[in-house]
């Protein structure tokens, strides 16, 4: 009476979409953490975000690609080739749609682009918390003519409603794999990127329009204290103009009072540790069309 240990699988997986579909908010829903920045203005995922999920069948690694456009600067080509080369690397890519929005050009540039890579795709409906579920089918059919989607998934991410059944149909298209990080581990980004991120967040929710996605923000020094619990930040934000410097600071030095409050809680929350952030504005214009200044910051491999 020989049992067979059901096989262990494992695969990478891309999350490709237009801003604002909810790929962040998907990525943090199944992985439970808060790893992918979610914000409400677009193009907030500038890097290359690995996300772990591990169950007793299997481990599904994912990527959450920067977003997929006609790119305007250099930052922009960088995105787009970013995100097209891990299109053809990973086992899946996930296409991630707004289920209140028509289609738009932004998804038939990323259609135009699927056909283009060999890797089979889910077509991710999702929001479908906002819509009546008659609403559905139209849009399946609208979609169903441009591409031959693997499968057709809708969901709502913020919920949760049906991101179980999308898990399982991700590991089926999965083979049998190795267990490639630990069990507990959910991001194998550095601790650096992860705290730049949350701070950026914090920046672009709290100044509205005012302070475009003209910022960047670079980790100086990140260190433990004596104590060896307590650690140190001291975090610079770029921006190209001292008009958003000055709207960064705030009156008295309130708005980025605020920032740094609340960047120090989620990192706290984060990391499990007591934080010190100082946080310092630097005005560097044009900083985006600026390869020697994009290196420093990391956006190049
Ligand atoms: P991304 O740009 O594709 O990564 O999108 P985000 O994950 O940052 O989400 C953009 C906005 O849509 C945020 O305000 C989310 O809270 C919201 N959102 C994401 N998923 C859902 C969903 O399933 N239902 C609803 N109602 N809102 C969602
Ligand atoms: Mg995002
Ligand atoms: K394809």
């Amino acid at each position: 009476n020989r049992k067979t240990k059901q096989s262990f699988k494992s695969g990478f997986v891309s999350i490709v979409g237009r801003p604002n579909v909810g790929k962040s908010t998907l990525l943090n829903h199944i992985v439970g953490h808060k790893i992918a920045i979610m914000s409400n203005k677009p193009q907030t995922t500038r890097n290359k975000i690995t996300a772990v999920h591990t169950t007793e069948e299997g481990q599904i690694i994912f990527l959450d690609t920067p977003g997929i456009h006609k790119p305007q600067s250099k930052l922009g080509n960088y995105m787009v080739s970013v995100a097209e080369n891990t299109l053809n690397e990973v086992d899946l890519v996930l296409f991630v749609v707004d289920a209140t929005e028509k289609r738009g050009a932004g998804d038939d540039y990323i259609i135009e682009r699927l056909k283009q890579v060999k890797t089979p795709v889910f077509l991710v409906i999702n929001k479908i918390d906002k819509v009546h579920p008659e609403a559905l089918l139209p849009i399946i059919d609208d979609y169903r003519k441009l591409y031959d989607f693997k499968q057709i998934v809708p969901i709502s991410a913020l919920e949760g409603n049906n991101t179980g059944s999308l898990q399982q149909a991700i590991l089926g298209e999965m083979e049998e794999g190795p267990m490639y990080y630990p069990a507990d581990q959910v991001t194998d980004h550095p601790e650096r990127f992860v705290a730049a991120e949350l701070i950026r967040e914090k920046v672009l929710h709290l100044t509205r329009e005012e302070v475009p996605h003209s910022i960047a923000v670079v980790i100086e020094e990140m260190k433990r204290g004596e104590n060896g619990k307590t650690l140190y930040i001291y975090a610079a934000i770029y921006v190209e103009r001292d008009s958003q410097r000055g709207i960064l600071i705030g009156q008295k030095g309130q708005m980025l009072k605020e920032i740094g409050q609340r960047a120090r809680k989620d990192i706290e929350r984060l990391m499990g540790d007591q934080v010190f952030l100082e946080l310092w504005i630097k005005v560097k214009k044009d900083w985006r069309n600026q390869d020697r200044m994009l290196r420093n910051f990391g956006f190049y491999d």
